[in-house]
């Protein structure tokens, strides 16, 4: 099926940028980016010049990115200028998972998509590669909150394939590996034996699958699909050495970050941007340049991996 073809069997409330979707109809590489980590997920304004940055990056790596969010009820896939900015300095922004979406879409509101809408709206707009910071994923004391993200079942569900820099260490990261396993998301480690913690390039886990090249992601991509597999794959790209912060001291102020949340009763959406706002304090925003620089390096290797998917691997 071209790009073009599939263009015409769009729903009504999702909108492609013309760059966005004359690249699709060629077989030109896309790379998604979501826009969570814009609105809950950094302070203004690194949101907004992160967000320009990392679409930058992937323009270098030679491919068009597409960050999708919904605007007024519309699914945008490809954001402009000045819808980018105006999203980033927006204080009421919805967090728009699975379960959230089509609300969003039926009362015209603005929402932010975390990386399961993300991959929800990629895979209708025909775009195969997605680059985010870090999953969500099991939450430490499950066994009391239930607070599982839907980010696990969306990778198990849809084909798309997700470049992070593994689970956020704010989770029960054991447990996050486990829940992908139990749902059959291949686990990748991009030129690592170990499972990436995102501020730190190692969580002390094995990383389940290796692999060093993008064609070789790009290979087992398409292999994925010939069997008849449904669901996407995760890629795990550890941190750059020079931005990561060491596992001991990133610990203890999630620690910290994790009793107060408990404390102030914090729960279900609001955990993961609580926790990610207070280790920017707690690190003094050391925590931010990590992020900042992990999700460059994601585009950047993401890029890559759609590269080579348009060329056949
Ligand atoms: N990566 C980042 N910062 C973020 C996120 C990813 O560097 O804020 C977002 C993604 O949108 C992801 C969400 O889906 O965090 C996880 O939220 P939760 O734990 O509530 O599922």
């Amino acid at each position: 099926m071209t790009a073009r073809h599939h263009a015409t069997n769009l729903p009504a409330c999702l909108d492609v940028a013309p760059e966005v979707e004359e690249a699709l109809a060629a077989g030109r590489p896309v790379v998604a980016l979501e826009s969570t980590i814009i609105t809950h997920g950094m302070p203004w304004p690194a949101n907004l010049e992160t967000a320009r940055a990392v679409e930058d990056v992937v323009r270098t790596g030679g491919a068009v990115p597409a960050t999708i969010a919904v605007i007024a009820g519309r699914v945008r896939v490809g954001l402009d200028g000045a819808t980018l900015e105006a999203l980033a300095r927006k204080a009421d922004v919805m967090k728009l998972s699975r379960a959230d979406l089509p609300f969003a879409v039926a009362t015209g509101r603005d929402g932010a998509t975390t990386v399961a809408a993300t991959m929800i709206c990629a895979a209708l707009a025909g775009i195969r590669v997605f680059a985010t910071g870090g999953i969500g994923g099991v939450h430490r004391g499950v066994e009391e909150t239930m607070d599982v993200s839907a980010d696990l079942e969306e990778l198990a569900r849809t084909p798309v394939c997700v470049v992070c820099a593994g689970a956020k260490a704010i989770l029960d990261l054991p447990r996050t590996l486990e829940a992908l396993e139990t749902r059959g998301v291949p686990v990748i480690g991009y030129r690592t034996d170990d499972l990436p913690a995102f501020w730190s390039r190692s969580s002390g886990l094995p990383a389940p699958l290796r692999l060093d090249e993008a064609g070789a992601i790009a290979a087992m991509i398409e292999a994925k699909r010939d069997l008849g597999l449904e669901g996407g794959v995760l890629v795990t790209n550890p941190v750059p050495e020079e931005a990561e912060i060491p596992r001991a001291e990133i610990d203890a102020h999630i620690a910290t970050a994790l009793a107060e949340a408990k404390a102030q009763r914090i729960a279900a959406k609001a955990v993961t941007p609580f926790l990610l706002g207070r280790l920017v304090e707690l690190t003094g925003g050391r925590s931010l340049a990590t992020n900042v620089a992990l999700v460059k390096s994601n585009a950047a290797l993401a890029a890559g991996i759609a590269s080579a998917l348009s060329t056949g691997g």
